[in-house]
């Protein structure tokens, strides 16, 4: 695969000699980085360039796409090659999503995808752009360093193969292995109360519950504060994962929230790279993607900004989560309906089932369904609890596009993640409907 790497860096460096480039990438914390990444490079090299951060790539866009410039794509694309192929322009694609091995590529399409080698390995699209990067410019650990916040953001830092090694080595980077709870560089009580991945009840938002867990784990509290969790010793370490295990309904769970910590130097200072990686996937979904793009390129305004829109999140999403937490729920058998109504804004409430769905909260295969208003219309959202044993029998996308056919309305989604936009007017009848169906689903099987 590094072969084919080095080919088609060549081969960009030659195709975009005195050429304008135009840079369109996926708005997730991977995709940004990616572009961060890129740009950076790019900008090394001299080149002219402007970037794009979308949702996603559909046929308008593809069609509204400029002539007189090479388009690079990284983290999407690789789903939308037969209509790339009848642009008139060189497209160059630096992917890592399903693509049809099939296709034989026309004579625009350049792409690199580790899905099309024998030796492909698996990796975060920030990672492949950074291994393309490093053969278009030297190597460079402030892009390495972008290329680990977009592999944790895709949660791809428990899949290390051999070239992924090589960019954690080419990174300033300090890994320790622990508890999964970012920031790891700030007082662990502060990074227990804002911790929402993992959900720990009676601690996730609650700062005395927090202060409280801290005792409960022996952990000191001196002079200077509480320790952050990159300062514990193992024996602190190993007491704070059980403390947080009793927390939890479903131990079992708690395997998946050990890991490696991974602490990267980003603006001169020690960040973690969950953290970096949440803030940019915050400015995002808040409609602030260009911030974060500048954020990752270094840009000392932007990061103020960044800060600021990520404060207010993190502020939203934990009173969203302790609005779940004492107030009452639909609960069936196989189900959880959580209707927020005007209590969570719409624009969050999908992080809060996704939370919700990675908890240690419920049984694996739960369907959590959420709701909330957005003026006239109500937007809901589902997943399903787990991520590793996935039951093949449940498909979120089916029973939304079933609902919005009876009572109208949008629905999107796939299997495992859902959602439906419907008329206001139609709450009760979206709920009863809910339950009609999943009652029957549990019945069936
Ligand atoms: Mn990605």
């Amino acid at each position: 695969m590094l072969e084919k790497i080095k080919l088609f860096a060549n081969d960009f460096l030659e195709k975009t000699r005195n050429k304008e480039i135009l840079l369109v990438s996926h708005f997730d914390a991977d995709g940004i980085t990616s572009a961060a990444i890129l740009g950076k490079a790019l900008k090394k090299l001299d080149k002219n360039f402007s970037i794009k951060i979308i949702k996603s790539l559909d046929s308008e866009f593809i069609s509204q796409l400029p002539k007189n410039r090479v388009i690079v794509f990284t983290d999407l694309a690789s789903s939308h090659l037969e209509e790339l192929s009848k642009l008139e322009t060189l497209v160059f694609i630096i992917d890592h999503h399903e693509i049809d091995l099939r296709y034989t590529m026309p004579w625009n399409l350049q792409v690199i995808n580790p899905h099309l080698y024998a030796d492909g390995e698996e990796m975060s699209g920030a990672c492949l752009t950074y291994l393309v990067c490093r053969e278009l410019v030297k190597k460079d650990s402030s892009l390495a360093n972008l290329a680990i916040i977009g592999m944790v953001g895709d949660l791809m830092d428990k899949k290390v193969g051999p070239l992924v090694n090589t960019i954690l080595k080419d990174a300033d980077l300090t890994i320790k292995k622990g508890i999964l709870l970012y920031p790891s560089t700030r007082p662990l009580n502060k990074a227990l109360e804002y911790c929402s991945n993992p959900y720990i009840p009676g601690v996730t938002g609650d700062c005395t519950g927090a202060c409280a867990l801290l005792r409960e784990a022996g952990i000191e509290f001196t002079a200077k504060g509480y320790k952050s969790l990159m300062e514990l010793n193992e024996d602190e370490m190993q007491r704070l994962v059980t403390a947080i295990a009793l927390k939890m309904p479903n131990h079992e769970k708690m395997s998946e929230f050990i890991g490696n910590l991974f602490l990267i130097k980003f603006f001169n200072r020690l960040e973690d790279a969950r953290e970096m990686s949440a803030l940019v996937n915050a400015c995002s979904r808040m409609g602030e993607s260009n911030v974060a793009l500048l954020f990752c390129m270094g840009n000392e305004n932007a990061r103020k900004q960044a800060e600021t829109v990520y404060i207010k999140y993190k502020q939203s999403l934990i009173e969203a989560l302790n609005h779940v937490n004492t107030n009452p729920k639909i609960q069936g058998k196989q189900y959880m309906i959580i209707n927020a109504k005007d209590k969570i804004q719409d624009t969050i409430i999908g992080t809060v089932a996704s939370i919700l769905s990675m908890s240690a909260l419920y049984e694996e295969g739960t369907i959590i369904i959420t709701m909330a208003y957005n003026q006239d219309k109500i937007k809901v959202s589902s997943r399903i609890c787990g991520r590793e044993k996935i039951d093949d029998s449940k498909n979120l996308k089916e029973i939304m596009d079933s609902i919005t056919e009876l009572i109208g309305g949008e629905s999107g989604g796939h299997k495992l993640a859902a959602g439906c936009i419907i008329g206001k007017d139609k709450e009760e009848a979206f709920i009863d409907l809910v339950k009609k169906k999943l009652d029957i689903e549990v019945i069936k099987c």
